[in-house]
């Protein structure tokens, strides 16, 4: 992090497309001329053209995509996009490089939230956190009883880890805390001492079928668009449990509907969706899938270090150094 006392000598002027947390939007004012977005809701596209007239960098994130028709229409004076994201599915890559326009992304700072918030998801849906809450709230609890919302227990049982990059290796670490034996697929094996003991599986399909719970930890991209579809469903054992918090893209939602409703899978807890921010509606009357709101990265610590690593990644930037999370 720049920490520096002195500005940069001639601020550049920096398009932030969504309404970030107060210690990032303090330091951006400090080292950039800033062009702020003040509300929840994303810039729209027409917004981000106008605003973008003169900028020198745009700082945006999921919600606000700068995809290739929109690009092509941006100002020469933009030379850099800096992503408050790990995912970068919200941008195309190729077209930015196509126009000499750098990309950064944030990875590693949100890579222990959205492990925690993965073994959470893990164990509402395991759990049935959800059903016991509804329960508190409408005041339906008339006690304890011993055959009350009983789930399924974490220790000893199979987790499959589809994706086994940075945030997948977290959430197997703190899975094998929890008891589980950790299977993985990945596009290729892991150095041992990074594997820790987890079992590879080249063919992700061999994989699911020994998965008792299933982790999607792998980035959206053409080859893991609806990885999870009725077919690849039935190969898991029955009761299965399954769990998102990479992409909502990764998943076909009617299969998963269809499988959470038949009692195929036991339960499932998924945090992110396919064209969020709106869900598909078969998921919100199912009492076996314990849904959050996208948030994975979601604590305080973890915003303002997202913040600060996509300012770090401008600031190298125009000081004319590498950038250190450059992805195109
Ligand atoms: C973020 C994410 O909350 O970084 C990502 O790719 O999916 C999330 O953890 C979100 O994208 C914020 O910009």
């Amino acid at each position: 992090r720049r920490e520096g006392k002195t500005p940069l000598p001639n601020k550049p002027v920096l398009l932030v497309t969504r309404c970030l947390p107060d210690a990032v939007v303090e330091r951006a004012k400090r080292d950039y001329d800033v062009r702020l977005h003040q509300q929840d809701e994303p810039l729209p596209a027409d917004a981000i053209l106008a605003g973008a007239a003169g900028a020198d960098a745009i700082m945006t994130a999921p919600g606000a995509p700068l995809k290739a028709e929109l690009l092509a229409k941006l100002p020469a004076s933009v030379r850099m996009i800096a992503t408050f994201s790990v995912g970068f599915d919200h941008l195309d890559l190729p077209a930015a490089k196509a126009r000499g326009i750098a990309v950064s992304n944030t990875p590693d700072v949100l890579t222990d939230a959205t492990a925690d918030i993965t073994l959470l998801c893990l164990l509402g849906a395991s759990r049935r956190a959800w059903e016991g809450q509804d329960m508190l709230r409408r005041e339906e609890w008339v006690g304890w009883n011993p055959r009350q919302l009983m789930g399924w227990s974490l220790g000893g049982k199979r987790l499959g880890i589809y994706g086994m990059g940075r945030i997948g290796r977290a959430v197997a670490d703190r899975a094998r805390a929890f008891g589980m034996k950790i299977l993985y697929h990945n596009r290729s094996r892991l150095a041992p001492e990074l594997e820790q003991g987890a079992v590879y599986y080249a063919d992700a399909e061999a994989m699911l079928k020994a998965s008792q719970f299933l982790s999607l930890n792998a980035p959206a991209s053409a080859e893991t668009d609806n990885f999870l579809d009725a077919r690849r469903i039935a190969l898991l054992p029955d009761g299965a449990i399954v769990v998102n918090t990479a992409r909502g893209t990764l998943v076909d939602d009617e299969a998963l509907i269809a499988a959470l409703k038949s009692g195929k899978l036991a339960a499932a807890g998924i945090d992110v969706y396919r064209g969020e921010p709106k869900l598909h509606p078969g998921y919100l009357p199912l009492k076996n899938a314990y849904l959050l709101p996208h948030l994975g990265s979601a604590t305080v610590e973890t915003r303002n270090a997202m913040g600060f690593c996509a300012l770090d990644n401008l600031d190298a930037f125009f000081a004319g150094k590498d950038v250190p999370n450059r992805i195109a």
